[in-house]
C-alpha cells in the first residue's frame, strides 16, 4: 500500500482550548480538516517517531472513521506501534494509563467530552503526550502556530484495519494492536482498592446505581462493578455506548443527570449513585437524599483516602482548579499536606502529579483523580467512594454530615451564561477586569473584598506561566466570586460564574445550597452586571 503525501490547505481555527481542540462534526467532516491537524501534531512532537501511539474514543459519532484516518497517517509517520482499544473504544482515563503502562510517545483520544455527540453533534480530539498527560499550554501554542501553515500530510492509501477483533495487525511497516479496552484498567483499579471489602459491602446488601449515559464507561462499569464487585446487572443502566449517546447529554450534574437526583430522594434510593460523561473523566455522586458537590467530594475523599490499599502512605498533597470551592484546602491543613491551585483543565495537574507534589486533584465540573492516572477519572472517584463506604460503614449522608462538623461547610454553585455573543461575555469580562483593582477594602452585603485581580498561575515545577485564567473577586475565607469563558464550547461564547460561600457551623445556612447563595449572587450581579450587559435576566444551566 503506498504512502502517499496530499497537498492540502490550512484552516485557521485550530486552536485547542481547555482540553483539545473541540468543534461541530460538519467542521471535522471538511475535506481534510482531521489529517491537517494530526499531520500537525506528527510534523510538531516528533517524538511519536518509532514509538508507541495509543488511540482510541468515547464511542461518538465520526469516532471510527477518525481512528481510520489515524491510524492510516500514523504508519505514513513513522510511528511503530499503534495500540487501539477495541471497537475503538477508549475511557479517557484509561487510554492516559495506557500511555504511561506501554510508555508511549503519546495518545490520541477522540471525544468532545460530554457535549452531545451524533451528525449535528460535537466532534473533538484531545492529544496527550508521553506521561499520560494532556498536552501543555506551550506545545498546543506550537501546534497552532504549525497548523495556520501546514501545506500537505502523509498518509497510507487503502489501509483496512480491523477494529472490532483483538489481534495484531500490520500496516506497512507498523502495528496495530487491537486491545480490550478495559482490561488494563481494571487491573490498575485492583491496585487502588480493596476489592475484597467492596464486594463484602454489596454482598452485605448495599445497593448501587451508575449511569453510563450510553457513553464510553457502560463496558468499564459492567466489567468492574457488575462482574470483579458482585454488583447486580440492574446497578449499572444506559451500559451500551452509542453513537448518539442515546441522544441524550452524557454530562453528569443536576441537570442532565435529574433523574438519579429524583432517584436518590425516593424510596427506591440506592446507597450509593453515580454517573459519568462522554468520555469517562467526569464523576457525579449521590448518596440516599443527598448530591455531593464535586468540590465537597474532594474534600471528603482528601480526609479518607488514606484508608485505602493504594493510598496507605499517606497523600503527598492535593490540588484544586481556581474556581473549585476551598473545602479541600482546610483538609490539606489539618493534615499538614501541601495544597495547589491551578487554572481550569486538568493539564495543569500533570506536572505536580509527576514531581509527586500532589496525590489527589479535582475540578468543580465534576472532576476528580488521582495520581494513578493523568486525566481525571470518572470511575476511580466511584470506585474510591464505595471503598470508603466499605471502609468506614458510614452512609454518603452521614459521612457528609460528619465532615461539615468537622471542617464547615463550603455552599458551591455555578451558573452558566451559554451562547452568548464573543462580544458581550467579552463585555461582562472586560468591566469586572477594569473595576477590580479598586474592588479591595468594599462592602458588599456582609462580605468585605480582600481581593480582587485576574488569576495568573505560575507552574512550581517548569516555571511556565499561564495569564487571563479567570478573574476572581475574594471576600476572605468567607466567600469569593469567580468569573470566567469556557474554553470547550463550540457555539458562541460561555461564561462562567461561581459563586462559593462558607459557614463554619454546618447546616447553619440549612441544607439547600441555591437558598444559601442568594445573597452572594445579587453581590456578583452588583460586581459583574452579566444582566445589564447581556440582557441576560437567569443563567441558562445551574450547577
Ligand atoms: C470545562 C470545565 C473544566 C474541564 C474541561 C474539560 O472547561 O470547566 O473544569 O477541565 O471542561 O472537561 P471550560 O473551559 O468549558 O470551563 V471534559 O470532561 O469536557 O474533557
Ligand atoms: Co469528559
Amino acid at each position: 500500500m503506498p504512502i502517499r503525501e496530499v497537498s492540502t490547505r490550512a484552516y485557521a481555527d485550530q486552536k485547542s482550548g481547555t482540553a483539545g481542540l473541540r468543534k461541530k462534526v460538519a467542521v471535522f467532516q471538511q475535506p481534510h480538516y482531521l489529517e491537517n491537524f494530526l499531520q500537525t501534531i506528527f510534523d510538531v512532537d516528533t517524538s511519536l517517531r518509532g514509538k508507541t501511539l495509543i488511540v482510541g474514543g468515547d464511542g461518538r459519532y465520526f469516532n471510527r472513521e477518525a481512528i481510520h484516518t489515524a491510524i492510516a497517517m500514523a504508519a505514513a509517520n513513522g510511528v511503530a506501534r499503534v495500540v487501539v482499544g477495541q471497537g475503538g473504544l477508549l475511557s479517557t482515563p484509561a487510554a492516559s494509563h495506557l500511555i504511561r503502562l506501554r510508555n508511549a510517545g503519546g495518545g490520541f483520544l477522540f471525544t468532545a467530552s460530554h457535549n452531545p455527540a451524533g451528525p449535528d453533534g460535537d466532534f473533538g480530539i484531545k492529544y496527550n503526550v508521553a506521561g499520560g498527560g494532556q498536552a501543555a499550554e506551550g506545545l498546543t501554542a506550537r501546534l497552532y502556530e504549525h497548523s495556520k501553515t501546514i501545506a500537505r500530510y502523509r498518509i497510507v492509501e487503502g489501509a483496512n484495519i480491523d477494529l472490532d477483533r483483538r489481534c495484531t495487525q500490520r500496516l506497512e511497516e507498523m502495528e496495530v494492536e487491537v486491545i480490550d479496552c478495559v482490561e488494563d484498567y481494571a487491573a490498575l483499579m485492583q491496585t487502588l482498592f480493596d476489592f475484597d471489602r467492596m464486594r463484602d459491602w454489596i454482598r452485605k446488601g448495599h445497593s448501587l446505581r451508575f449511569d453510563a449515559m450510553h457513553a464510553v464507561t457502560g463496558p468499564y462499569a459492567q466489567r468492574i462493578l457488575v462482574e470483579l464487585l458482585g454488583a447486580p446487572a440492574a446497578a449499572v443502566q444506559n451500559a451500551c455506548p452509542l453513537e448518539d449517546f442515546g441522544g441524550g447529554h452524557p454530562d453528569p450534574n443536576l441537570i442532565y443527570a435529574r433523574h438519579l437526583v429524583d432517584l436518590v430522594h425516593s424510596p427506591a434510593s440506592p446507597d450509593l449513585a453515580a454517573a459519568s460523561d462522554g468520555d469517562g473523566d467526569r464523576n457525579m455522586i449521590l448518596g440516599r437524599g443527598i448530591f455531593i458537590s464535586p468540590g465537597d467530594s474532594l474534600a471528603m475523599l482528601a480526609a479518607h483516602l488514606q484508608k485505602l490499599p493504594g493510598y496507605a502512605s499517606g497523600l503527598k498533597g492535593v490540588a484544586r482548579s481556581m474556581p473549585t470551592c476551598r473545602a479541600v484546602d482546610r483538609v490539606a491543613q489539618a493534615l499538614g499536606i501541601e495544597c495547589h491551585e491551578t487554572p481550569t483543565g486538568w493539564k495543569f495537574f500533570a506536572n505536580l502529579l509527576d514531581a509527586g507534589r500532589a496525590t489527589l486533584c479535582g475540578e468543580e465540573s465534576f472532576g476528580t483523580s488521582s495520581s494513578h492516572t493523568r486525566e481525571k477519572d470518572g470511575l476511580w472517584a466511584v470506585l474510591a467512594w464505595i471503598n470508603v463506604l466499605a471502609a468506614t460503614g458510614l452512609s454518603v449522608g452521614d459521612l457528609a454530615q460528619q465532615h461539615w462538623r468537622r471542617f464547615g461547610r463550603h455552599y458551591f454553585v455555578r451558573h452558566d451564561y451559554e451562547s452568548l455573543s464573543a462580544a458581550a461575555a467579552g463585555g461582562v469580562m472586560q468591566a469586572l477586569a477594569a473595576a477590580a483593582p479598586g474592588l479591595a477594602g468594599r462592602r458588599y452585603d456582609r462580605w468585605t473584598v480582600s481581593a480582587a485581580d485576574d488569576f495568573e498561575y505560575r507552574d512550581p515545577i517548569d516555571g511556565s506561566i499561564a495569564v487571563n485564567q479567570g478573574l476572581r473577586v475574594v471576600f476572605g475565607d468567607a466567600a469569593r466570586v469567580v468569573l470566567r469563558i469556557s474554553g470547550t464550547g463550540t457555539e458562541g461564547a460561555t461564561l462562567r460564574l461561581y459563586l462559593e460561600r462558607y459557614e463554619s457551623a454546618a447546616d447553619a445556612l440549612g441544607w439547600e445550597p441555591t437558598a444559601a447563595l442568594a445573597p452572594l449572587a445579587a453581590v456578583a450581579e452588583q460586581l459583574a452586571r452579566i444582566a445589564e450587559l447581556t440582557g441576560r435576566k437567569a443563567p441558562s444551566v445551574i450547577t
